[in-house]
């Protein structure tokens, strides 16, 4: 059967047009910033397209984000993970957590790359993750795809309009859940260093037949687990016991979208969601995907913590 093509306005029809408005620019960003890739890399002997000095591309991502969207008149706060501070602007209603470049360890290698918003409608920031008015990514793969969360639902657009609109991002319009059964895994971070639940709860998804995949990028990996169903996280490691990942610019908005697809996200003890947040640079271990894999690794994790 064929399905219609929706454009991103379309998609965004029953929701505020600021937001609208919001989502088309940061898909404009996003498109930029996956244009800039190749000239980072060197493949245009080191002209910048703003001739400027070449910049870290996650410092420059940072920038071109930051400043476009304080300028847009749509919104009031930005915190980034690249910024110690919330840089904020005089008008807008809207307040963002961003993670511009994430895993941009990956760029050399031409291995994948996301960039991670939160949109919260006027909150002071660090906000919690239950008040998300929507979270996105944009995967910077053999495609430019946007992974949407919006109230009703998360669904899924490319940049691949036609012609001239060849930068337009269009979607099937349908809403997208984690597939079941689970058939793959992720797990971040040194083996030796995963706590004895980890390691339990990898043996028995082994046991099981999920298959591995993990290339160190947290929206390469994370993505792999919203198509096929499974279970992705960045533990607590016995070194690092809040983990990797920051809460206000991945794990919530990545929470976000997998409770909107039907998963579940927790720190091992409770929802990611319902974490009061008490910095902007605070870390949680980020366990995420299937609701069922993700209930059954709490309880492993619970009963774990009760025999230590
Ligand atoms: P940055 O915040 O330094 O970009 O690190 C994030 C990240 O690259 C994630 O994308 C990825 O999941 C994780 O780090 C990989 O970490 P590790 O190398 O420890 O597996």
């Amino acid at each position: 059967m064929a399905v219609k093509e929706s454009t991103l306005a379309e998609l965004m029809s029953s929701e505020d047009r600021s937001l609208s408005k919001l989502v088309t620019l940061l898909a404009d960003l996003a498109v930029q910033v996956q244009q800039r890739i190749p000239r980072e890399l060197g493949f245009s002997a080191g002209v910048n397209v703003y001739g400027e000095k070449q910049l870290e591309m996650d410092v420059w991502s940072n920038e071109l984000f930051t400043k476009k969207l304080l300028k847009s008149n749509l919104v009031r706060r930005v915190a980034s993970e690249e910024m110690e501070d919330v840089a904020e602007s005089k008008t807008g209603e809207y307040s963002i957590v961003l993670d511009p470049l994430d895993g941009s360890s990956n760029l050399k290698s031409n291995n994948l790359l996301g960039t991670i918003v939160g949109v919260y409608h006027d909150k002071p920031l660090p906000a919690k993750g239950r008040d998300l008015q929507a979270a996105m990514y944009f995967l910077y793969g053999p495609y430019l795809q946007l992974v949407l969360a919006l109230k009703d639902g998360v669904r899924l657009s490319a940049a691949a309009g036609r012609g001239v609109g060849a930068r337009r991002f269009v979607s099937d319009g349908l809403i997208h859940k984690l597939p079941r059964p689970p058939t793959v895994y992720g797990v971040g971070g040194l083996r030796e260093k995963w706590t004895p639940a980890v390691r339990q709860f990898v043996e028995c998804l082994e046991r099981r037949k999920l298959s591995l995949r993990y290339g160190g990028s947290f929206v390469g990996d994370y993505n792999q687990v919203l198509f096929k169903g499974g279970f992705f996280a960045y533990p607590e490691l016995t070194d690092s016991p809040q983990g990797k990942y920051r809460l206000q610019f991945e794990s919530n908005p990545v929470a976000f979208i997998t409770e909107k697809a039907g998963g579940r996200a927790s720190t091992g003890t409770g929802n990611i969601l319902d974490v009061e947040p008490s910095s902007i640079v605070q870390r949680v271990p980020t366990y995420l995907g299937d609701a069922e894999l993700v209930l059954e690794f709490q309880s492993l994790y619970k009963s774990k913590s009760q025999q230590a």
